[in-house]
């Protein structure tokens, strides 16, 4: 009997280790600690071992009993703290994941803001829910302008909110920036603008400008064309040539069109053109006397271009809807 017990503890302690898994676990619990288990069989044969050898047995099945219990006890909490679910390779390649950078247009407007710095314009900021006042009363744009009208702007709905709009240039920035500094000043102004365009390949709904303004003491046209000059020249390159084109905006006079001679590809062959890019002049005395600036002391300049213009120039975007669709393809590009 004591051989057999030798022999009854090693199965058992091999099973156990072969036992894989909770289903396993809990066969091999019923087959030997169970109530009809191999230990309990053992417990009953007891009874028949003669009665000098009972207590060397009954000692040994005590032993065998506890080692296999201990056994299985230490495998059930082994079992009980692995983790649940399918088993995980943790030496396995993480899947890569995709990194973020800034957006094409969030670059060229860093890219402007770091040039107009460096050629000393601070930045200025006003709201984009604006006044008639500052988007165009005090910009010399009459009650009777037809560029007033709801067909290009949009108002806000509603008899009290009526007189505010979602301003269309950020123009407007040059009245809050007059309001609150006294000349001389050099400010720009970054920021989106609203006007009820038809979205096409250079049109949106919603666009960004950068303003810059310059007031001081007999500036003339010589300083803003130079000014223009050297900002093309530093953000696309020293061969980057600008021109001005007379025209009218009611705040600036004279006033004229910026143009900018690019390289841009035609199906696949790169030629030199003309892009319009924005609009600029000298500041209208009507404007420095709705701020309360003698215009008789003072004199300025202003600008201001499309921002997704001159990304689309400099990048080689051929669509502005590009910059609108959130295309991770599209947007890797530039990363
Ligand atoms: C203005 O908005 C004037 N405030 C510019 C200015 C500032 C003149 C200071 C004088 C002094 P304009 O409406 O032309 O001007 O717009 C300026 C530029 O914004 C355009 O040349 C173009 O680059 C861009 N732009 C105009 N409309 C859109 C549009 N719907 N989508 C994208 N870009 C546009």
């Amino acid at each position: 009997m004591l051989a057999e017990l030798d022999t009854m503890e090693r199965e058992a302690l091999d099973e156990l280790g072969a036992v894989a898994d909770a289903a396993a676990l809990e066969a091999y619990r019923v087959r030997w600690l169970g109530t009809n288990g191999r230990l309990r069989g053992a417990m009953d044969a007891l009874k028949t071992v003669p009665k000098e050898s009972k207590p060397a047995v009954g000692k040994r099945l005590n032993e065998v009993k506890a080692a296999i219990e201990a056994a299985f006890n230490a495998r059930r909490d082994t079992a009980a703290a692995a983790p649940k679910g399918p088993p995980v390779d943790v030496t396995e390649p993480g899947l890569p994941v995709g990194e973020g950078a800034r957006h094409v247009l969030a670059k060229t407007i860093d890219e402007i803001v770091d040039v107009l710095g460096r050629m000393g314009f601070a930045v200025a900021d006003g709201p984009e829910l604006e006044d008639e006042w500052h988007n165009f009363n005090a910009l010399n744009i009459p009650d009777s302008h037809p560029a007033r009208g709801p067909a290009d702007n949009f108002f806000l709905g509603g008899e009290v909110a009526g007189k505010l709009l979602l301003r269309t240039q950020t123009s407007t920035v040059q009245i809050r920036a007059m309001e609150t500094m006294k000349p001389p000043l050099k400010v720009c102004a970054i920021g989106r603008v609203y006007r009820p365009d038809a979205h096409d390949a250079t049109h949106y709904s919603m666009f960004h400008q950068v303003e810059g303004l310059y007031v001081d003491r007999r500036v003339s046209m010589v300083d803003l064309k130079s000014t223009l000059v050297q900002f093309a020249k530093a953000f696309f390159g020293p061969e980057a040539e600008i021109r001005l084109r007379p025209s009218f905006f009611p705040f600036t006079e004279p006033s004229a069109e910026l143009d900018m001679k690019m390289r841009v590809m035609r199906n696949g062959v790169p030629e030199w053109r003309w892009i319009e890019l924005g609009g600029c002049g000298m500041v209208d005395p009507n404007v420095f006397k709705s701020v309360g600036i003698d215009p008789e002391e003072w004199t300025g300049f202003a600008f201001g271009l499309g921002i997704e213009r001159v990304a689309m120039r400099k990048y080689g975007i051929g669509d502005i809807r590009l910059l609108f669709e959130n295309d991770a393809r599209f947007l890797r590009q530039f990363a």
